[in-house]
């Protein structure tokens, strides 16, 4: 096993939702197993995440993100990355801010997942000023994980606009990259019988990096790709590779999924492939 100089450290800022397998209960895991140490800032305790049961439990945690950072700022803690997800309320976009002062430093990435909607609709929850929050976090990032809604939220772009071709996965990554973000990775990119990712890094031309589509869709999926990406990207693989290992990471996933034949809304069983992705971090 290869031991990294030294161990990479990441702030999540993302909720906890108990049931479902999305956002900090598929980051936490994901990024650990790759030897990375994690700090999480929840933004809001749910029940279950919010699509697929009915009218969950779901407690802001706003006024509970300051206390914490008010303890937080004193100590001697720094991050090589800061990973934003799922935001509860626009008043926590104050927060982040108060949050990228203390402690986005030179040498630290910001990595957005601008959580907005799916499948050309917004999530009941974002609002207008919710989508600028997200826009303004884009342009100082160096790396945002948009789905292709979420891609076209950022850009003022019709939801539905546009066939899923690569012409147009090009047009929405220099579009997202204009808004001043490094890279980008537009999640969810399908292809015939392919799905993946089609990704963007300054002064580069967009790349394709697709995998064989398990039939299914399944909440938290974009959430286990950024956080799998992310994990590479600490532990010093490029834009590509990471890609490419959180494509088959999500593939063998989805495979154990129609394996159980579990109702979706409880999402995927990465479980089962955490040991599989802890060997391609750590095996050279
Ligand atoms: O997977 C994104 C996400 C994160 N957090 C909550 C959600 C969702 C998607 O539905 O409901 C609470």
């Amino acid at each position: 096993m290869q031991q990294y100089a030294r161990q990479p450290r990441v702030l999540v800022i993302q909720d906890i939702s108990l049931i479902g397998r999305c956002s900090s209960l598929t980051a936490l895991p994901v990024l650990s197993c790759a030897g990375i140490n994690v700090t999480l800032l929840p933004t809001a305790l749910l029940s279950t995440h919010t699509g697929g049961f009915p009218s969950p439990f779901r407690r802001i945690l706003t006024d509970d993100m300051q206390r914490i950072l008010d303890k937080w700022s004193p100590l001697p803690v720094s991050f090589d990355a800061i990973y934003v997800g799922y935001l509860a309320s626009e008043d926590q976009f104050a927060v982040v801010e108060r949050v990228l002062e203390r402690f986005l430093e030179k040498d630290t990435q910001l990595y957005v997942d601008p959580v907005m909607g799916d499948h050309g609709r917004r999530y009941s929850g974002c609002t207008p000023r919710l989508t600028e929050g997200f826009l303004s976090l884009a342009r100082r990032a160096h790396v945002i994980f948009p789905n292709r809604t979420e891609a076209n939220l950022l850009l003022g772009w019709a939801p539905e606009a546009g066939e899923d071709t690569p012409e147009y996965a090009n047009a929405l990554l220099d579009g997202l990259l204009a808004l001043g973000t490094w890279s980008a990775v537009l999640t969810g990119v399908e292809e015939g019988g392919s799905i993946g990712a089609a990704i963007k890094e300054g002064g580069q031309p967009a790349r394709m990096l697709m995998h064989h589509r398990v039939q299914g869709s399944y909440p938290g999926t974009g959430d286990l790709y950024a956080s799998c990406v992310i994990a590479g990207l600490l532990t010093g693989k490029c834009l590509a590779e990471a890609c490419h290992i959180a494509g088959a990471f999500l593939e063998q996933s989805m495979q154990w999924a129609v394996q159980a034949g579990r109702e979706v809304r409880f999402g995927v069983p990465f479980e089962c492939t955490l040991p599989w992705l802890s060997q391609q971090f750590y095996v050279r």
